[in-house]
């Protein structure tokens, strides 16, 4: 299977974490989504990464699918089956990747849109949601079992991403988070090499 992805990417990264643990190969396919190519765009008409290009030619994504289509072929591995469990881990997921939803939505309004447009009241909208999010993940990845599933690859791919394009931001805004990521890596090294890179 090949994997659309690209080296910073988040949500790339969390489905690599995903598939390690799965113990999935994936091709990887170094993707510019910029450039809007054909076989981004065939695979995912949405155009983002990470997609997921099956065997038989037929592509998956958004990363949730993704992660989801690779609990279901490893036996469930990834993601816990029992109901508390698995509404945690789908919660926390959803909460980290909201998080990084919202800063990266104020990094492309700079990206992407002319200085004269850039509307910073809307940025800091998204701000203040990224660290609604975050001040409750430091609540909750206390409360994280020892062995990694789906939501500890979550927070540690989206926090990880923040700490690449956000350092300052992080490091002053959610120490307790930085401290966890870095706990994980310690306990896991094997999900460092994985995770979002300049
Ligand atoms: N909900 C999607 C989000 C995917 C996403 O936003 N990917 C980013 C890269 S991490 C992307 O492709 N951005 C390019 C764009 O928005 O044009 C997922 O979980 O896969």
């Amino acid at each position: 299977m090949r994997l659309l992805y690209s080296k910073p990417s988040p949500y790339s990264s969390k489905v690599r974490m995903a598939a390690h643990l799965c113990d999935i190969e994936l091709d990887l396919v170094p993707t510019d989504t910029g450039a809007e190519g054909d076989q981004l765009t065939g695979a995912n008409p949405i155009g983002k990464i990470p997609a997921l290009i099956l065997d038989d030619g037929s592509a998956i994504y958004d990363s949730r699918v993704i992660c989801e289509y690779l609990d279901r072929r490893s036996g469930n591995l990834l993601i816990p089956q029992a109901s508390d469990a698995w509404l945690h881990a789908k919660r926390i997921e959803a909460l980290a990747d909201g998080a990084t939803e919202a800063a990266m939505a104020a990094l492309y309004e700079k990206r992407y849109r002319p200085e004269e447009l850039w509307h910073q009241p809307w940025i800091d909208k998204q701000w203040r949601r990224a660290h609604r999010a975050l001040d409750v993940l430091a609540q909750e990845v206390g409360s994280l079992p020892e062995r990694p599933n789906l939501a500890h690859f979550a927070v540690a791919s989206d926090l990880g991403w923040l700490g690449l394009r956000f350092p300052e931001i992080v490091e002053e805004k959610h120490p307790a988070l930085v401290a966890w990521l870095g706990d994980f890596f310690s306990a896991h090294p094997q999900y460092e090499a994985l995770a979002p890179q300049a």
